[in-house]
C-alpha cells in the first residue's frame, strides 16, 4: 500500500486531535503544525503523541503558522504528505468581531496560503478545508444543505467564506483533489472552555464542587445542532477517499437551545434548575437550595446573532456512508462526566 501521510494544520486544537488519533489508528504517518506560545498548549496531544511513539509510529510536530508562507512551504516540501487536513483557525465567533482583521487573516487568506504552498511545491496531495455551517448564518433555508445559499454573519463566518471559495477555485483552476466539509457544531469533553457547551459542563461542574459561584451566559435561546467531535472526524477523512473532490454538510439534523444544553447538564450534576424574570434579568435558580445557578451577562451578546442552525447530511449518508453516532443527550452527558470527574480532581490537588 502507498504510504499514507497526513498533515494537520490545528492539530492542538479538538479536532486536530480527534483526527490524530483516528489516522494514527488507520496507520497513516501524522504530522503536525504547532504555533509558537509563551507556554506548551499541547495537553489535547500529549497522550497521543506518546502512545503513538512507544508503538514506533511516526508523530512529529513543526514549527509554523497560517500567517506565515515561508514555514508552511518549508513544512510541506519536507513532509510532502499524501493529505492535508487544514484545521487551523482563528475559530471563535464572538472574538472574531473583536479581532476582525487577525481572523481574516489566520481564518481566511491562511487557507490561500497553505493552497499556495501545495501548488507551488507541486505536490499531489488531497486538501480538506474545515469550512463551518457559519458560512449559512441567517439561514435562507432550513434545514441548510450544500445548496442552500450563504450569508455569514461575522467576521470569521465572512473568512471562512473566502476559504470555501478559494478552494473550489483552486479544485477548478489547477485540478487540486480539495474538499469543504460544511461542519455543524460539534462539542467534547475536549472543546475549548469559551464555546458554550464546554462552558456550561465546565462551570457547572466548579459549581458542584464549590470552586465557582455562578455560570455567566449570553443568550439563552439561540439553537444549534450539535455532534460529537470523534463522529465528525470520520466523516472528514472519509472525504479525502472519494475518488473525486467535493463539499459536504455534516450534521445530526437536530436542533436544541443553550438554555435547553443548561437544563440537561445542570439536571446531570442534580441541580433542579428553574428559570426566573427575563432577558438581561433572567436567571437559573436551583429550587433545592435556592442558589442562583447561571445569570446573564451582556458581554456574552454578539453584535450579530446565529439564531439558529440545522443541517442536512443527506449527501453525506449517501456518498460517504456516514452518520452521527451519539445523541444530543450522550453528548452532554459524556461532557458533564468528564468535567464533574476532573473539577474533583483539580480539586484534590487544592
Ligand atoms: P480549535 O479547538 O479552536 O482549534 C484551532 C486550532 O487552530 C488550534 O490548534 C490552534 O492552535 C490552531 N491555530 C489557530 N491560529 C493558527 C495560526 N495562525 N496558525 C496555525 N495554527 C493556528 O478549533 P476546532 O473546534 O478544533 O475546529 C477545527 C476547525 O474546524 C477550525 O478551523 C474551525 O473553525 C472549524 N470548525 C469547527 C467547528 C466546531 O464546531 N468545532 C464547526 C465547523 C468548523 P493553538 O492551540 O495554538 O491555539
Ligand atoms: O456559541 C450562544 C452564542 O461559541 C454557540 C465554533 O466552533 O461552531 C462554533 O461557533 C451559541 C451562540 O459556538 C454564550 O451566542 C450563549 O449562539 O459555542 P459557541 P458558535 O458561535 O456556534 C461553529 C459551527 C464554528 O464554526 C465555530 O468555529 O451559544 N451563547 N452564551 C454563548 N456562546 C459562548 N461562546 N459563550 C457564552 O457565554
Amino acid at each position: 500500500m502507498k504510504d499514507r501521510v497526513a498533515l494537520i494544520t490545528g492539530i492542538t486544537g479538538q479536532d486536530g486531535s480527534y483526527l490524530a488519533e483516528l489516522l494514527l489508528k488507520k496507520d497513516y504517518d501524522v504530522h503536525g503544525i504547532v504555533r509558537r506560545n509563551s507556554q506548551h498548549n499541547r495537553s489535547r496531544i500529549e497522550e497521543i503523541r506518546d502512545r503513538a511513539r512507544q508503538r514506533g509510529r511516526v508523530f512529529e510536530l513543526y514549527y509554523g503558522d497560517l500567517c506565515d508562507s515561508g514555514s508552511l512551504n518549508r513544512i510541506i516540501s519536507l513532509v510532502k504528505p499524501t493529505e492535508v487536513y487544514n484545521l487551523a483557525a482563528q475559530s471563535h465567533v464572538r472574538i472574531s468581531f473583536d479581532q476582525p482583521e487577525f481572523t481574516t487573516d489566520v481564518t481566511g487568506t491562511g487557507v490561500l496560503r497553505l493552497l499556495e504552498a501545495i501548488r507551488i511545491n507541486k505536490l499531489e496531495a488531497r486538501f480538506y478545508q474545515a469550512s463551518t455551517s457559519e458560512l449559512y448564518g441567517l439561514a435562507q433555508e432550513k434545514p441548510q444543505t450544500e445548496r442552500t445559499p450563504f450569508y455569514p454573519r461575522s467576521p470569521y463566518g465572512i473568512a471562512k467564506l473566502y476559504g470555501f471559495w478559494i478552494v473550489k477555485n483552486y479544485r477548478e483552476s489547477y485540478d487540486i483533489h480539495a474538499s469543504n466539509g460544511i461542519l455543524f457544531n460539534h462539542e467534547s469533553p475536549r472543546r475549548g472552555k469559551n464555546f458554550v457547551t464546554r462552558k456550561i459542563t465546565y462551570s457547572l461542574a466548579c459549581i458542584k464542587h464549590d470552586m465557582q459561584q455562578t455560570l455567566f451566559l449570553g443568550n439563552l435561546n439561540t439553537q444549534r445542532d450539535w455532534g460529537f467531535a470523534g463522529d465528525y472526524v470520520e466523516a472528514i477523512w472519509r472525504m479525502l477517499q472519494l475518488k473525486e473532490p467535493d463539499d459536504f454538510v455534516i450534521a445530526t439534523g437536530q436542533m436544541h437551545t443553550v438554555r435547553s444544553f443548561v437544563e440537561k447538564a445542570a439536571a446531570l450534576c442534580d441541580f433542579d434548575l428553574a428559570w426566573e424574570g427575563c432577558e438581561q434579568n433572567e436567571i437559573g435558580r436551583d429550587t433545592k437550595t435556592g442558589r442562583i445557578l447561571v445569570k446573564i451577562d451582556p458581554r456574552f451578546y454578539r453584535p450579530a446573532e446565529v439564531d439558529e442552525l440545522r443541517g442536512d447530511a443527506t449527501k453525506a449518508r449517501e456518498k460517504l456512508g456516514w452518520q452521527p453516532k451519539v445523541s444530543f443527550e450522550e453528548l452532554v452527558s459524556m461532557m458533564m462526566e468528564s468535567d464533574l470527574k476532573l473539577v474533583e480532581k483539580q480539586k484534590q490537588l487544592l
